[in-house]
Parts: structure tokens; sequence; C-alpha cells
């Protein structure tokens, strides 16, 4: 026998485990766990084949997610590490508007808050670049939607499925800041509190989201386009999305954003 043809163990089949999870959802129907199969970098070489999936059906880059920035949403989905995913124009929704839950499988609600970069973000921006590339801050929703069974995954897997990035909508606004800590985040269903925070649940300040940012964009991520979007993580638990409610996120001092759901 050559070296040739000896038989290597197979590694995981990145591009198979992208093309399932796309698949997935854009049927709708939830699959099950890799489990471990995947390390970390395989999940995110997962992560990076599902944007070029959609990127060659026509989506736009738009922006970067990051998840688990707070205790609460570590606690709720029973992992420890900042993860970072990416948004596309397919996945915004405008603030106001109405989106109907059908074609999703099992979507999850949070408030956050987003940053918006002016300038192209390198992908191996220094932390000082990334900070005076923001503009603007906005309050945000985020919905989320695991491709996975029962919502539960573990770290590769989410991350391999994009952070269970589904849908995301911006508020209005504000010029950038840096007294972002320390302000009060409701989020309400058809004018009930449903959750309550604080901005200073993300990493102890928003702030700090731009500094994981930048390292994950460094070793990670392929940068954003000028105009692109920081979603900073959930300041509360997620809370399940019914049809036919009002979700509003409101941030204090920073502003309110609004969804209808059919
Ligand atoms: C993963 C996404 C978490 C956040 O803001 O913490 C996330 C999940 O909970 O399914 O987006």
């Amino acid at each position: 026998m050559t070296a040739a043809n000896t038989i290597q163990p197979a590694g995981p089949d990145i591009a198979g485990a992208a093309r399932e999870l796309d698949r997935a959802e854009r049927e709708a129907t939830a699959i099950p766990q890799f489990g471990d199969t995947l390390s970390l970098e395989q999940a995110y070489a997962v992560q990076a084949e599902l944007l070029t999936l959609r990127l060659a059906r026509g989506e736009r880059l738009t922006g970067a997610k990051l998840g688990f920035t707070s205790k609460a949403k570590m606690a709720q989905m029973g992992v420890s590490e900042v993860i970072v995913g990416f948004l596309t124009d397919r996945m915004h929704v405008a603030h106001g508007s109405s989106l109907l839950l059908e074609g999703f499988v099992h979507p999850r609600i949070e408030p956050e808050i987003a940053f918006r970069f002016n300038r192209t973000v390198e992908p191996g921006a220094s932390a000082e670049e990334i900070i005076s590339s923001v503009d603007a801050v906005a309050p945000a929703l985020e919905i989320i939607d695991s491709r996975y069974r029962d919502f539960s995954f573990s770290l590769a897997d989410v991350v391999a499925d994009n952070t269970s990035a589904s849908r995301y909508l911006v508020g209005e606004w504000t010029d950038f800041t840096t007294d972002l800590a320390d302000r009060a985040v409701t989020m309400l269903i058809d004018g009930a509190v449903a959750e309550t925070g604080t901005t200073s649940a993300i990493l102890g300040d928003p702030l700090h989201a731009l500094e994981a940012f930048t390292r994950m964009n460094a070793r990670y991520g392929s940068g954003l386009p000028a105009g692109a979007v920081l979603l900073a993580g959930a300041a509360t638990a997620a809370v399940g999305l019914q049809p036919g409610s009002t979700v509003s996120a409101v941030v204090a001092g920073i502003g309110t954003v609004e969804l209808e759901t059919k």
C-alpha cells in the first residue's frame, strides 16, 4: 500500500454541516446537534461556509452579533464563552414592522444594544480603530431561532449555527456615547413587562462588547463593511415569541424598538 491510498481518519464534513444547517434554516426544520464532532475552530469554519452560501444567494453582510455576553444568557443556555455570528440584509426587519412567524423553528426574542460603524472594519482592526469608527448607538431586538432540536446545543454547535441568529431590528440611532453602563433595559410583551435588566449585564458595560468584538474579529472575522451594525448581546434572558404579539425593548436614555408578530 502506498501513502497515497492510505486511509486517513475522516475529519468533520464542514461544507456538509453548513448545508444541513442552511437547509434547516430555510425549511424551518430542526436537526440533531453535531455534539462533540466539531471543535470550536471547525464550528467557526462551518459558520463561514454558511455565510458563503448566503452571499452566493445574493444576501449582503450587514453586521455581526455577539452572544453570551450576559450571565443571564449563559445561565439560560448553559455555556460560558462569548461567541460571534454574522448578520445579513435578509435578517434585518424594520423597526415598527410586522413579522410573520411562519418559517421559524422556535423563535425567541431578546433586548440588546446596537452599535453602528461609519467605516469599514478591517479583519485585524485594533480596539482603538473599532471604537473610533462607532458613530451611533440604538436599542435593538434580536430574534434567535436555533436550528437544533429543543433549542439545545454545545458551544461548538451554536457557533456552527451562526449563534442562533435569525432576525434583528434596530430602533432610532442616536449619537455614540461612552456613557452606556447601568441603563435600565425593559422588554415588554403586549404592554406587560416580560424581562428587565440593565446594560451592565452586557459584559459589565456595553463598551466591553466592542473590545470582545475586536478579539473575535481578529480571530474569526472577515471584517465588516461601512454602515454595518454590531449587536452587543442580550441584556436579559430570551423569551419565546408568539404570533399576534407586540414586543418592545426600552433602553433608558437611548430609545425604544418595537415589533409586531402575526
Ligand atoms: C445563542 C445566542 C445568544 C445572546 O445575545 O446572548 C445570543 C442562543 O442563546 O441561542 O444571541
